[in-house]
């Protein structure tokens, strides 16, 4: 397994932590910091890099030193000076850093005086009253650490859709298998797409006969660590991965009802509850009652029929508006993967991709694609293969030659241009004119202030060769914070100057998120859900931008990577 940016962050983070805690020279903190800043959000993994031969001291903030550190790091997963410092501190110290309004010296006089090394010693020692002996510490800070503290111990990590994915096809495969099982159907926000799950909601119906049976062969399952509980009807596993897995057994008769229950959001639900209330009825997962009478509950159309409402997909069900829709005949007619007619954001080898210009043709055409736009890094992006302009230009020729000779598919000539830290685009413009189009994205300086950062992008969509706004928050799910930006003002000035912004399908990425995809609709700014993809395979992650598009209320009139490619090529002439 190649070590992730991700764990070459975190543990130059910790480092600096416990650096910090030891009152080392600020400056060596803050260097393993920006390291990890730069590890952490940089778009190729250092283990690539390394394998390609790339210098790591050309990474902002990286010096000889770190560079080596990283290399170790690539090679034996180990960091040593962590594991030294981890010898005289107690590693879990770091932990506490995250807690709000505990620094580096908070956390130092904690474990000198109270021997506070964890955050169960830390809640424990909150409970006890002991905080506010120590000088620094007051009653109301004591009473806050304790709830920091709880919350904290109580979050859990939310896993990304895709790896949900990953863990429940196995899983779905091994339980069609068992005795008497009927239907299955994965409810939950799984089913309403989200783009994290907490936890999986299964629902199964069975033949009588059958249902003892189900749950042993449930709790049989190999990946299985932990049985919570375990009944009848209901039980809830943990599997190695650490995903959450309730299933539940329903009489096939109240298979709707369950389905809509457990599908949620829990929030759509109550709200649903509420209008069958109005009309005298009860709502609950056996079923729709008048009185002691099961009036509906079959399916899920049923329920919705009870109440006056059609059928609502279940990436609306979050109480968004979709009821008040609903009742209006006004619900959006969600678009669907087979609406996408091209992708407007892809990698080869040149850059920072894994296949040619001819395979990544090839795969695109063979999703049926009319349109495929290659999208390379810029110049500025170096250590992600970004190129200069003779490169762009030779890449230009090999796009025009391809494209006569390829059938049905058409080769865009794009790029990902990067905004530098002013607004200007990284290319100038006789450049820019030669492109069918741009992407343009920024890669760096993360943490402008918020006013800055929108003010840098509004600069680039000056810019008339400026035409889609790339992954509009940078953020990387469960890695990376969203910059500060504002979103409205942004979208307000692209509609304005006739820009689009893109709703980026990684699965890491998903950005715009459901709600800006809702906001960027209001506001009439259309969108490109394109994949980002850097090889083959990551072309077919468009299903999940569509899924965050159906959250956000998108129909085929809003994406423009649904035109004809003669329409789309109309709307990237700005004046
Ligand atoms: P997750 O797992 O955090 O990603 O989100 P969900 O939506 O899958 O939530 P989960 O697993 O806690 O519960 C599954 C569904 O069950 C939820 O979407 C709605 C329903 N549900 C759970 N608790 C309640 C409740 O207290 N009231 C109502 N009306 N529905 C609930
Ligand atoms: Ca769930
Ligand atoms: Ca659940």
């Amino acid at each position: 397994m190649p070590v992730h940016n991700s764990e070459i962050a975190d543990k130059f983070d910790r480092l600096a932590d416990l650096l910090e805690i030891e009152d080392a020279n600020p400056f060596r903190v803050r260097a393993y910091r920006n390291a990890a800043r730069t590890v952490r959000g940089y778009p190729r993994s250092m283990s690539d890099l390394l394998d390609d031969g790339a210098d790591l001291t050309e990474l902002p903030d990286i010096g000889d030193d770190l560079a080596k550190k990283i290399q170790a790091m690539v090679e034996t997963g180990n960091l040593p000076l962590l594991e030294e410092v981890e010898e005289r501190t107690p590693p879990a110290l770091s932990e506490l850093m995250k807690i709000e309004g505990l620094g580096p010296k908070r956390v130092r006089a904690l474990y000198l005086e109270l021997n506070i090394k964890t955050l169960d010693d830390l809640k424990e020692a909150a409970e006890s009253g002991k905080i506010h002996e120590i000088a620094g510490f007051g009653d109301k800070s004591e009473e806050k650490i304790r709830k920091r503290a709880e919350k904290f111990i109580g979050e859990k990590k939310r896993t990304l859709l895709i790896e949900a994915e990953d863990i429940a096809r196995p899983l779905l495969e091994y339980l069609k298998k068992a005795e008497g099982l009927k239907e299955i159907v994965i409810a939950g926000s799984y089913r309403r797409r989200k783009e994290t799950v907490g936890d999986l909601d299964i629902l199964i119906t069975a033949a009588k006969a059958g249902t003892a049976s189900i749950m042993d062969h449930f709790t049989d399952y190999d990946e299985v660590e932990e049985v919570v509980s375990k009944g009848k009807t209901r039980s809830t596993v943990y599997l190695r991965s650490g995903m959450q897995v309730d299933l539940r057994v329903v009489p096939q008769i109240c298979f709707g009802a369950a389905q809509h229950y457990f599908t949620g959001s829990r929030a759509h639900n109550i709200a649903v509850r509420k209008m069958g209330v109005k009309k005298g009825y009860k709502i609950n997962e056996y079923g729709v009652f008048r009185g002691d009478e099961r009036i509906a509950g079959k399916t899920e159309k049923s329920v919705y029929d009870k109440v006056g409402l059609p059928y609502i997909e279940p990436e609306l069900r979050e109480n968004r508006g979709e009821l008040e829709a609903a009742k209006e005949g006004e619900l959006p007619k969600l678009i669907t993967l087979d609406d996408i007619r091209g992708n407007l954001h892809a990698h080869t080898k040149a850059s920072d991709g894994h296949n040619s210009l001819r395979e990544m043709a090839k795969a695109a055409a063979s999703l049926g694609y009319e349109y495929l736009a290659i999208t390379e890094h810029s110049k500025s992006l170096a250590v992600a293969g970004g190129l200069d302009k003779k490169q762009l230009q030779a890449q230009f020729k090999k796009i025009d030659k391809l494209n006569e000779q390829l059938d049905g598919i058409v080769l865009l000539k794009s790029s990902e241009v990067d905004i530098l830290a002013d607004g200007s685009l990284d290319y100038p413009d006789d450049l820019l004119k030669e492109l069918d189009f741009s992407v343009c994205a920024i890669h760096q300086k993360f943490d402008l202030p918020g006013k800055k950062q929108t003010e840098r992008i509004l600069r680039a969509m000056d810019n008339p060769y400026f035409n889609i706004l790339a992954h509009p928050s940078g953020r990387l799910i469960n890695e990376r914070d969203p910059y500060e930006v504002d979103l409205e003002k942004i979208l307000e000035e692209a509609k304005k100057r006739g820009c689009f912004v893109e709703l980026n399908a990684q699965p890491k990425r998903l950005d715009l998120t459901d709600e800006g995809c809702i906001l960027a609709k209001k506001m009439g700014v259309g969108i490109s859900i394109a994949t980002d993809a850097h090889s083959t395979a990551d072309l077919e992650h468009m299903r999940f931008g569509v899924d965050q598009a159906r959250r956000g209320w998108l129909e085929k009139k809003d994406v423009i990577n649904c035109l004809p490619l003669n329409k789309l090529r109309k709307l990237f002439k700005r004046n």
